[in-house]
């Protein structure tokens, strides 16, 4: 049977990331996807100054109430960038109201990125979001949240295995039984993730080439292409390796280009591929 997602971000009209990347990626995995959309900005918040933010924190509770009363079923929840502070229990209690048994709940703890908290959360947001983490089967930090979460300092790279490894398993013991760390490297020419299962005690890595740059909404192009993977009965450390390289394309493809790096990746050339690693034909 299909598998159904509900994927609830911010929708950034320009910038490609959030919703304008999690819904044509799961959908091209051949997943259905339903939105709840968090707020609503004529930009993302990384980079450009004097975007418009509609915050739809009232909508959230009753969005999901009205899916509840119709009994619908979901495969995933798939929560990721919080319009405010108060989003953070909402959203425990859309989990709540929208859990089956069989709903795996993959948390995007998006709040941070190269050492920074991003500017539009409060200082207390950490606090919050490691609740919201503990509700979830899956989350996905990048190294800043993942230091965020587990109240440590954050560390530039190159990391060692045994770093990694140390902080994926604090990461676990805050909740989630399976842990994603994206941008971890051990060298200059590898970059990827860290794939970590609780219950076995074990860590996979997924690499592809490191390429120069920070580029926007590169984190959600990766959480959708995992969840997908995910869905469509892969393995976590197997669909790591299809999310980052599916990730590493797009990048690429966006560097050759020479596009600014606030206007999101060149992730729709590399659909046909994604699709075809999913076993789409
Ligand atoms: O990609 C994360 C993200 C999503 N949504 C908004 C953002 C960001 C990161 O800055 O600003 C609005």
């Amino acid at each position: 049977m299909q598998k159904r997602i509900a994927a609830i971000h911010d929708i950034s009209g320009f910038g490609k990331c959030s919703l304008t990347v999690a819904l044509p990626i799961i959908s091209a995995a051949g997943i259905e996807v339903s939105v709840i959309p968090t707020a609503v900005l004529s930009t993302h918040t990384g980079g450009f100054t004097g975007f418009t933010y509609r915050d739809l924190t009232r909508d959230i509770l009753p969005i999901a109430e009205h899916w509840r009363s119709l009994g619908l079923h979901f495969d995933a929840l798939y929560s990721g960038f919080l319009g405010s502070f108060e989003q953070i229990d909402i959203m425990a209690e859309v989990f709540e109201r929208l859990r089956a048994d069989d709903t795996l709940v993959l948390v995007d703890p998006v709040m941070a990125d190269n050492g920074e908290m991003y500017k539009v959360f409060p200082k207390n947001f950490p606090d919050g979001m490691r609740k919201l983490c503990a509700k979830a089967d899956i989350i996905i930090p990048n190294m800043t949240e993942a230091a965020l979460l587990t109240r440590t300092a954050y560390r530039e790279g190159p990391y060692t295995p045994a770093y990694i490894e140390d902080m994926l398993k604090r990461l676990s013991e805050l909740g989630p039984r399976r842990v994603v760390l994206t941008g971890v490297y051990f060298d200059e020419k590898r970059l990827g993730a860290a794939a970590f299962d609780s219950v076995g005690n074990k860590t996979e890595y997924a690499f592809s080439r490191r390429i120069e740059g920070s580029y926007h909404g590169t984190g959600d192009v990766f959480g959708s292409a995992l969840i997908s993977a995910v869905m469509r009965g892969f393995g976590l450390a197997e669909s790591a390796q299809i999310a980052v390289d599916f990730t590493v394309g797009s990048i690429e493809r966006t560097r050759c280009a020479g596009t600014d790096v606030r206007f999101g990746v060149n992730f729709e050339e590399g659909l046909p591929e994604f699709c075809a690693k999913l076993g789409l034909r």
